[in-house]
């Protein structure tokens, strides 16, 4: 059944740009973990519920200033916060789907300048995931108008054409948040892509929702049933 006898559940983190799809495929891909009959959560750093989590939010939404190496801490205090929680939920054979992870807290932070070594010595000591996907898109890339295919009728291209402009619409383009600005997120990218090793599967996000959602469909399922006998190691960072 993918994780309830007995064996432990899966640590599975999505990562990614803004606007790369995280939260809407973290959503489907949780609902269809329950569907199977897989005891899973959805979880999502920072989590903006705790004490912690209210300061980041806060400094997110600009309402606060906070020197940068300050703010690292306490996204990483917001994981550290969960750690112990997370664990029994891992070895209670429960799967977590996580939006976001020590990653973004490496790659953001690096993106403004801090020392990656420095940015990195304050997650070691947490759990690693056994399955980091990556959805990999352009900054501020909207839609993918190339993957789209039209089939050659046209009262099937209107609805094609709708179905564009209704994802495209759904997709937006960033928020008012801090970082949502694309000459940053590209260099976030960069650092993304110096932090990838074994456990990463890169998908490609500008792929239409649906693809998407099946690619990660299949490699959580394989993740799941790989992982239940394995023991649960921490960042080696
Ligand atoms: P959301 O838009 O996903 O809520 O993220 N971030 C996130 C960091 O800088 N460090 C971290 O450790 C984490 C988890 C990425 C809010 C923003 O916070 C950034 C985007
Ligand atoms: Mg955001």
């Amino acid at each position: 059944n993918g994780g309830g006898k007995g064996g432990r559940g899966a640590l599975i983190v999505l990562e990614g740009l803004d606007r790369s799809g995280k939260s809407s495929q973290s959503a489907r891909l949780l609902s269809f973990l329950e569907g199977k009959g897989c005891a899973t959560e959805g979880w999502r750093f920072p989590d903006r519920d705790t004490s912690v989590g209210k300061m980041i939010s806060a400094y997110l939404a600009n309402e606060s200033q906070l020197d940068d190496r300050t703010i690292h801490l306490l996204f990483s205090a917001n994981r550290w916060e969960k750690r112990s929680l997370m664990e029994s939920k891992l070895l209670g054979g429960t799967t977590l789907v996580v939006d976001r992870y020590s990653y973004s807290g490496v790659a953001f932070s690096a993106a403004k300048g801090l020392d990656i070594g420095w940015c990195k010595a304050p997650e070691v000591g947490l759990l690693a995931p056994d399955l980091v996907i990556y959805l990999d898109v352009q900054p501020e890339q909207k839609v993918a108008f190339s993957a789209v295919v039209y089939s050659g009728y046209p009262k099937f291209l209107m609805v094609n054409v709708n179905l564009l402009f209704q994802k495209a619409a759904e997709r937006g383009g960033y928020g008012g948040e801090r970082y949502e600005r694309v000459e940053f997120q590209k260099r976030v990218a960069e650092h993304y892509h110096s932090l990838r090793d074994s456990t990463w599967k890169v998908v490609d996000g500008s792929l239409p929702m649906e693809t998407v959602e099946e690619q990660l469909r299949e490699l959580a399922m394989n993740c799941i049933s790989e992982c239940q006998d394995k023991q649960l190691t921490n960042l080696p960072w």
